[in-house]
């Protein structure tokens, strides 16, 4: 109780730190990671549903589609580490293909939410071992030493690659390359480049849920650092960056404002934005290229007849 209660504070110091940060520089911006508090996950639960939403399905299809190649490439007696747990349908449909798995290490920061994927997978695979882990996976961090060797398979679907900046990709893969060892695997989802008339609806929907997911973020800074943001005054807008390769969300002020989160002051001007969140998409020559530095070689890449998604097998190299 003591731990969580800590885990929480320490939680809303970093959250108080980022928005002091975030919101007095020049462009204002926000890490993404803030947008999943409890009401953020579950409109990102909606979006998932969306009919412009097309990774979820995609992604969901084409593991359906090669499952039994995908757990042949994981090879008998897997170790699963998946990194950000709770893919919910993903994960069962790679578990239930994979050949007698040893072990299911799910690895999460919000260990509530952990506790919740545990029971419900061990009442789905009531065989299989399952060691949870807390930790925030951009980070560093150890994986536990009783999880045995053999092969073990890091699993990073959802595409949640993409919301990591260059240099948190970077750590990530050779973090990941670290925890799975020369003999490692991983499975990781992707979402590919394509046409803006695809793209920017599945950030922009029509009724309006990718907007909602992004408001609450200011009423999260409203509600836990005692901020004055209000929802009329700033509008959702997702925005192509060809520089980066990615969707931009942003908050647009549409007034000349002021706005005080924890007795400190901010000014926008009309138009002025606080970036979110980035989504980027990757070609598969960039993406094949990103993962070669951090010592990974793509194996095996299983993508939809749209070539809207793909999601790669990596074996780890020297
Ligand atoms: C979690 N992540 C992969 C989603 C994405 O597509 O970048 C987050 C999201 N933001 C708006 N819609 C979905």
């Amino acid at each position: 109780m003591l731990e969580i209660l800590s885990q929480h504070m320490r939680q809303l110091e970093a959250f108080r730190a980022d928005v002091a940060l975030g919101l007095s520089q020049t462009r204002k911006r926000l890490p993404s990671r803030w947008l999943y508090d409890n009401r953020g996950c579950e409109i990102f639960e909606e979006i998932t549903r969306l009919e412009e939403y097309y990774p979820t399905r995609t992604e969901t299809a084409i593991l359906r589609e090669n499952a039994r190649e995908i757990a042949d490439f994981c090879g008998e007696r897997a170790v699963l580490l998946e990194y950000g747990a709770g893919a919910g349908i993903k994960t069962e449909i790679l578990i239930d293909a994979l050949d007698s798995p040893k072990l299911y290490v799910p690895i999460d920061i919000a260990g509530e939410f952990l506790d919740e994927t545990v029971v419900r997978m061990r009442r789905r695979f009531p065989d299989l071992q399952t060691l949870p882990v807390v930790a925030d996976f951009t980070a560093e961090f150890e994986i536990p030493r009783g999880v045995p060797g053999g092969r073990r398979s890091a699993f990073f679907p959802g595409s949640t690659m993409g919301n990591l900046d260059a240099h948190e990709t970077k750590g990530f893969l050779r973090q990941v390359r670290r925890h799975v060892g020369s003999r490692g695997a991983a499975i990781i989802g992707v979402d590919l480049k394509k046409d803006l008339s695809t793209l920017l609806p599945a950030y922009d929907d029509r009724e309006g849920v990718t907007a909602a997911f992004n408001l609450n973020l200011l009423a999260r800074i409203n509600r836990e650092l005692g901020g004055d943001f209000s929802h009329e005054c700033f509008a959702h807008e997702a925005r192509w960056s060809e520089a980066e390769s990615a969707v931009e969300m942003h908050l647009v002020s549409l007034c000349e404002q002021v706005v005080t989160v924890d007795g400190q002051r901010f000014a926008f001007q009309t138009g002025e934005t606080i970036h979110t969140e980035s989504s980027r998409k990757y070609d598969v020559r960039g993406f094949m290229d990103v993962v070669e530095d951090g010592r990974w070689s793509v194996s095996a890449i299983w993508s939809d007849p749209d070539r809207r998604f793909a999601i790669f097998g990596l074996d780890a190299t020297w």
